[in-house]
């Protein structure tokens, strides 16, 4: 795995969001700076995407810079420290991969990852990531939404739920040696949580491919839910008809329910979900219903108890 060079300039500060998009220019920024000795010549250590659509919906919230997102991370297969991912997932092998799509669908299929990669075109996604842990970013991922892939193997009718699974393999992701976890890592949504479209299969971000910590090759996002709804590094997606018990259910039936959606009015047993602290930023915001997504995905959930199903 690179390395990304430490630098006392924050990449979030070098360069303003707009131009993270027109990398001529941005190269010609860092190019400029690092020859005149002002910058680190890696600011950002990835492979660029190519054919990248640009975001067209806007978010006010400042994006969390690079360098905090690829060493801040939650990812139980290569250790339980938010350092350790950036530190030991260059075991990783994200070639060959594939994702096995089955169960309650007309069209069960493996893909693999380069067909994934054009499966549908590459859009930017800039979302809020809210961790149970009361901790959140901004990312600019890159992907496109998981309708995409399910349309293509025609869910049937008794497909009411969708089962990720993330690779199980105690050699590159030395962190299952322990059983923090029962691993594989399983996480679930209702298929009309699935199926919507800001629920994204993401293979990237800030226009690169996605780091080993953040779930290279290809990981879920779902931005209205607490980040540990977005499986990483994923190898299989069933459709099933029975709710799925997931790895964070498992571990703590009372702590980690199944819809998971971001509710700053249910507190997590131990700790208030009422506010969050943003990485890079010192004081603390408080949290929003659906972590901001409300007017999207309310209408999900209506005639609901949100308290009962957390
Ligand atoms: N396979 C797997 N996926 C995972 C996790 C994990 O430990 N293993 N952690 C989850 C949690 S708790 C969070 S907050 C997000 C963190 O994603 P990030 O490191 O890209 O910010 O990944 C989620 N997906
Ligand atoms: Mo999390």
């Amino acid at each position: 795995m690179k390395q990304y060079k430490s630098t006392p300039i924050k990449s979030s500060e070098i360069t303003p969001p707009a131009l993270f998009f027109d990398r001529r220019r941005f190269m010609q920024l860092t190019v400029g700076a690092s020859l005149s000795g002002l910058l680190p010549s890696s600011v950002f250590a990835g492979e660029q995407l190519a054919n990248v659509k640009k975001t067209t919906e806007a978010l006010s919230d400042k994006l969390t810079a690079y360098k905090d997102i690829t060493t801040y991370n939650n990812f139980y297969e290569f250790g339980t420290n938010k350092e350790d991912p950036a530190q030991n997932a260059g075991s990783l092998k994200t070639r060959p991969w594939t994702i096995t799509v089955e169960g309650e669908v007309n069209k069960a299929k493996v893909f693999d990852i380069e067909e994934l990669l054009k499966l549908a075109p590459l859009e930017e996604r800039v979302y809020r990531l809210r961790c149970v842990e009361a901790w959140s970013m901004v990312i600019p991922w890159v992907g496109y939404s998981l309708a995409e892939l399910l349309k293509r193997v025609e869910p049937t009718s008794k497909a009411k739920y969708v089962e990720f699974v993330s690779l199980e393999d105690h050699e590159q992701m030395p962190g299952q040696k322990s059983a923090t976890l029962d691993w594989p890592y399983r996480e679930g949504l209702r298929i009309d949580e699935a199926m919507h479209p800001l629920t994204i299969l993401a293979v990237g971000l800030y226009g690169e491919v996605m780091p080993k910590q953040n779930g290279a090759p290809i990981r879920l996002v779902v931005p209205w839910k607490y980040g540990y709804k977005s499986a990483k590094s994923i190898v299989k997606i069933r459709l099933v008809e029975e709710q799925p018990v997931t790895s964070w259910m498992k571990a703590g039936p009372s702590e980690y329910g199944f819809y998971s959606n971001v509710n700053p009015a249910v507190d997590h047993p131990r700790w208030t979900q009422a506010k969050e602290r943003r990485i890079g930023e010192f004081l603390k915001r408080p949290t929003l219903p659906f972590n901001g997504y409300a007017d999207q995905v309310a209408q999900l959930y209506s005639g609901m108890d949100l308290i009962k199903n957390f």
